[in-house]
């Protein structure tokens, strides 16, 4: 490995949809993901489908994470993401947790604790969403969540609250 290599950092990223054909709208976001300069999948779960947290009237949601190995800092990797979100019509309304074509969240960046305006990693949240931990428990077992503890005690203790998984 050369020295450049070593700069990569593992990130884990969920997805999210519930809007427009929420499946191919998460597989067109890993297409997106993996072909941007500076990030290299290395795994990615099964897809998930889940009914809202938040407001119920809106449709359910498809989730799943992926994980990559990136060079890219975690301010230019949120801005590639929701350059991707835009271009698959994500449009933001005023009401918190409403339906999306596309959300893209970073969840958590090496083992790096950030607390900036705007990002925060670990995601918050992270550790209560079963739409969140099983697909990560599902592609990284063994990992440990900076500040939150290990993923298979935060997964042991999150009812998955509908979560199921699809083929
Ligand atoms: N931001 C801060 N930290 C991060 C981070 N780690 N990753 C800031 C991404 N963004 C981060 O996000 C709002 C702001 O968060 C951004 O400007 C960014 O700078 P947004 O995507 O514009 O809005 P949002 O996603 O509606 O807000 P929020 O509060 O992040 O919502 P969540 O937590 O993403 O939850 N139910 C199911 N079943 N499945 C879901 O995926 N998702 C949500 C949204 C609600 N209910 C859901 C699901
Ligand atoms: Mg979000």
């Amino acid at each position: 490995m050369n020295n450049s290599e070593t700069d990569w950092i593992t990130v884990y990223i969920g997805l999210g949809s519930n809007l427009a054909n929420p499946s191919e709208q998460i597989k067109s976001a890993r297409t997106a993901i993996t072909h941007t300069l500076g990030v290299r999948e290395l795994a990615f779960s099964s897809l998930y489908h889940s009914p809202p947290m938040g407001p119920q009237d809106q449709p359910d949601y498809v989730n799943a994470v992926i994980c990559v190995a990136t060079e890219l800092p975690p301010m230019d990797l949120l801005r590639c993401l929701q350059g991707i979100e835009n271009d698959q019509g994500r449009v933001r309304k005023d009401q918190r947790w409403g339906a999306r074509t596309l959300d893209l969240d970073v969840l958590i960046y090496g083992d790096r604790i950030i607390d900036l305006p705007d990002l925060i990693v670990p995601h918050t949240g992270l550790a209560e969403r079963a739409f969140v931990l099983y697909p990560l428990y599902e592609i990284a077992p063994q990992l440990l969540v900076p500040g939150k503890g290990h993923i298979a005690d935060l997964t042991a203790k999150c009812p998955m609250n509908g979560l199921r998984r699809l083929d």
